[in-house]
Formats: structure tokens, C-alpha cells, sequence
């Protein structure tokens, strides 16, 4: 068995969810902050067993979309006046950041 973590947009969240769903995986939700935009996103559990790995990994790429961000980025001014300001730069924010990792073992009680 394998475990799928996979952070993904917000906006994609709910369709990615159903369509898992549809498929007869089982999903956690979890509301996430990305360290670097320091916003929203949703990282997704799934318990998958090995024959369907493919499945869950191609239903994740067909239903993520990448999307250009604008963040702002800090840069020092004026040398050594320690004075802090920022410009925006655009960063394209993947459809799907995933993890997969071998489970040792699935318990429910
Ligand atoms: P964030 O950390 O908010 O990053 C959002 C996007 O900003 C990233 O998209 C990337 O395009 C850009 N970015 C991140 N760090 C950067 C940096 N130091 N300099 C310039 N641009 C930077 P993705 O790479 O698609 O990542 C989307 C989200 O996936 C991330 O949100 C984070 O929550 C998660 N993530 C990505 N790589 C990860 C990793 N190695 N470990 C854990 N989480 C990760």
C-alpha cells in the first residue's frame, strides 16, 4: 500500500475530491499554508493500494491546473539603511506537489 500526499490548489480541491471519490478512493482533506506565498492550499491524504497507484496519480495530474501567482518579494534598500521594501515577481504555482510513500502498515480500529 501507498500513501499519496498531494498539495494542490484550493480552486482544484473540491473537483480533484469528487472525482477521487467517484473512482472509490479513499480521501482526507487538510486546509494548508504554503511557506512561500504564505496562502491557502489543500493537501489531500490518500491510502491507495498498489495496483491503483497509476489510477490515483493520473486522475491528480488530469484535474490539477498550474496557475501564475503574483508574491511579493522582499529586497534591502538603500544598503546599509536597513530599510525593507518589496516588488511583486510572478511565480507559477504547480497543479500538484506529490508525495508518495510505502505504507507499513493500514490499521483501522
Ligand atoms: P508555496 O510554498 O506557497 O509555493 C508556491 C509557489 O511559489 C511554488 O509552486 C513555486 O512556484 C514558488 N516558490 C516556492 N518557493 C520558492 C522560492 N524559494 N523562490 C521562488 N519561488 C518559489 P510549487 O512548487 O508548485 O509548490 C506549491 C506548494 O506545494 C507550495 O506552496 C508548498 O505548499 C508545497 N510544496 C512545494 N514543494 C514542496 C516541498 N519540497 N515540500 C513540501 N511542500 C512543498
Amino acid at each position: 500500500m501507498k500513501l499519496i500526499i498531494a498539495i494542490v490548489q484550493d480552486e482544484d480541491a473540491s473537483h480533484l475530491i469528487s472525482e477521487l471519490m467517484n473512482e472509490g478512493f479513499g480521501v482526507t482533506k487538510l486546509a494548508t499554508t504554503g511557506g512561500f506565498l504564505k496562502s491557502g492550499n489543500t493537501t489531500l491524504l490518500l491510502g491507495v493500494d498498489d495496483g491503483r497507484l497509476q489510477e490515483g496519480m493520473d486522475i491528480i495530474e488530469k484535474v490539477c491546473k498550474s496557475r501564475k501567482q503574483i508574491a511579493a518579494s522582499p529586497i534591502t534598500m538603500g544598503g546599509s539603511s536597513g530599510m525593507y521594501t518589496s516588488y511583486p515577481i510572478e511565480v507559477t504555482v504547480g497543479g500538484a506537489t506529490v508525495f508518495v510513500l510505502t505504507v507499513d502498515q493500514f490499521i483501522k480500529y
